[in-house]
């Protein structure tokens, strides 16, 4: 039996917003992807969850945050090398209680978590979401006025 056959990875990150330009990023530690670069919360998809089940269970695992008003965004194919292949499913949401505060609840994977303007994003964001960032994709709701 030869060696087992690799599959893409799907994950789920989360545009966690706030105000009018707020985005909740954390410096992620301990994992070769993206290692020390700024990222979403968010995580592998479960075998039988929704994309909006998983934003929110990993949102809960990560900040302890419990969240609201989930919707698809986009997603992203990203071949990063021979071994590691990631569909990433963006989705965004609001705080379910706007004055619930971020708590870093796995220390080991990330250095923490804060609010950041989308103008003055912390660097470097992580390569597929930063490449995404810098050209001009906006995960705010668009208002309209008339
Ligand atoms: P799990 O063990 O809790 O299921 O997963 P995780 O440890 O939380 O997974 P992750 O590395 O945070 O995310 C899953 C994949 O998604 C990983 O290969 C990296 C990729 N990914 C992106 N962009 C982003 C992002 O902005 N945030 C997160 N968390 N992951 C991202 O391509
Ligand atoms: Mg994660
Ligand atoms: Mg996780």
């Amino acid at each position: 039996i030869g060696a087992m056959s690799p599959a893409p990875e799907i994950g789920v990150a989360v545009f966690l917003l706030k105000d009018d330009n707020k985005i909740l990023f954390g410096r992620r530690l301990s994992s070769a992807i993206g290692l020390n670069t700024f990222a979403l919360p968010g995580g592998h998809l479960e075998f039988g969850e929704s994309f909006e089940e998983c934003a929110a269970r990993e949102v809960k695992e990560e900040t302890g945050l419990d969240i609201k008003n989930i919707e698809l965004l986009t997603a992203t194919n990203n071949v990063l090398s021979d071994a590691v292949h990631l569909v990433i499913i963006y989705v965004r949401a609001h705080l379910s209680d706007p004055s619930q505060i971020p708590l870093n609840v796995e220390p080991d994977k990330c250095e923490g978590w804060d609010w950041y303007d989308l103008e003055h994003l912390p660097q470097p964001v992580f390569g597929p979401l930063g490449a995404m960032l810098q050209g001009g994709f906006n995960p705010f709701p668009t208002i309209t006025n008339s």
